[in-house]
Parts: structure tokens; C-alpha cells; sequence
């Protein structure tokens, strides 16, 4: 079994269930969430004009490799109706992952370690909630500390949750 920690977020149409969504056809096609933060909600970031986005964090056991798991999220996103226009530009659904386990790879469709993660609230916020101490397998910090020196000032807010 593989760990995966993946980031989901989306800023059109209804995205409390586009979330909600991801997360079901995820875990019916690549394995196990173990693990969700809260939804944030978290200014646009990439200086494009666009709606406030929801993200969330998801903790994902699998039994996939990384590039069995990426197609499988691509198509997912499909699945959702994520028409890819602008990098950067307004979107139903982007299901990204941060970390497998703790590799690295390069490969020209996927970088692990997400290579921006390090630089955005609106990753680190979510993951904080969930996986405060895993380590950045690069830079050799965890998350808690990466949140602590990130200088990304635009807000990522936790909504309060739903009562079970
Ligand atoms: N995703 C982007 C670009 N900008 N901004 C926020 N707040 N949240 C995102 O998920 C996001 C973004 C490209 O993937
Ligand atoms: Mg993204
Ligand atoms: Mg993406």
C-alpha cells in the first residue's frame, strides 16, 4: 500500500459537492481516504481574476503507483467536468497530489513533491490540519514548519464543520 497526500479544490458552480464528489470517485477507484481536512476557503491564487476557491486535503491509501494513480485523477477530473482553459484560470475540479510516500519524482507530467506546495497557504493550510508532521522529502521540513515560514499572504479560512 502506498500513502498519498492529496490536494482537491475547485471555485465554479456548486463546490462543496464537486468536493464532495472528487472525494467519492477517488476513493471508488484508488483505494482508501483515511483522512479529510476541513474545506477552506482560500483567495485565487496566481494573480489571474477568478472566484474564491474551496480546497481540502485527503489522506489516500493506495494500491496504485504514482502514474496508475495520476491517470486515474486526471480522468476523474474529466469525469467532473473540468474543461482545462487557462493555467491558473477558474476550475470545476483540480484533484493534485503533493506527496507519495515519501518520493521524489520527476517525470515530465508529474513532480513530486507538488514543486509549488511550499510556496502556497492554500496547500499548506489543509495539510496542516491533517498531516502536521509529515516531512517534505526535499526539503527536509514538515509541514507545520513549512506553514510557519511560508510568506504567502493571501487568506486560506477554515469553515466550520458540520455537526456530525
Ligand atoms: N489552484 C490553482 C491556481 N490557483 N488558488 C487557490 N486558492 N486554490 C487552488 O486550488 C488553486 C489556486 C491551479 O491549480
Ligand atoms: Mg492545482
Ligand atoms: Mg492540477
Amino acid at each position: 500500500m502506498n500513502t498519498a497526500i492529496l490536494l482537491i479544490g475547485g471555485n465554479i458552480g456548486d463546490r462543496p459537492r464537486n468536493l464532495q464528489k472528487a472525494a467519492e470517485l477517488i476513493a471508488a477507484r484508488a483505494g482508501h481516504i483515511t483522512r479529510k481536512s476541513a474545506l477552506y476557503e482560500t483567495a485565487p491564487w496566481g494573480g489571474v481574476q477568478q472566484p474564491d476557491y474551496l480546497n481540502q486535503a485527503l489522506v489516500l491509501e493506495t494500491p496504485l503507483g504514482p502514474e496508475e494513480l495520476l491517470d486515474t485523477l486526471l480522468q476523474t477530473e474529466k469525469e467532473i467536468g473540468r474543461v482545462r482553459r487557462l493555467k491558473w484560470g477558474a476550475r470545476v475540479i483540480d484533484i493534485d497530489m503533493i506527496f507519495f510516500n515519501n518520493e521524489v519524482i520527476t517525470l515530465p507530467q508529474l513532480k513530486i513533491p507538488h514543486p509549488q506546495m511550499q510556496n502556497r497557504r492554500f496547500v499548506l493550510a489543509p495539510l496542516q490540519e491533517i498531516v502536521p508532521d509529515w516531512v517534505h522529502p526535499i526539503l527536509q521540513l514538515t509541514v507545520s514548519q513549512l506553514l510557519e515560514a511560508c510568506t504567502d499572504t493571501l487568506p486560506a479560512h477554515k469553515l466550520a464543520t458540520a455537526a456530525p
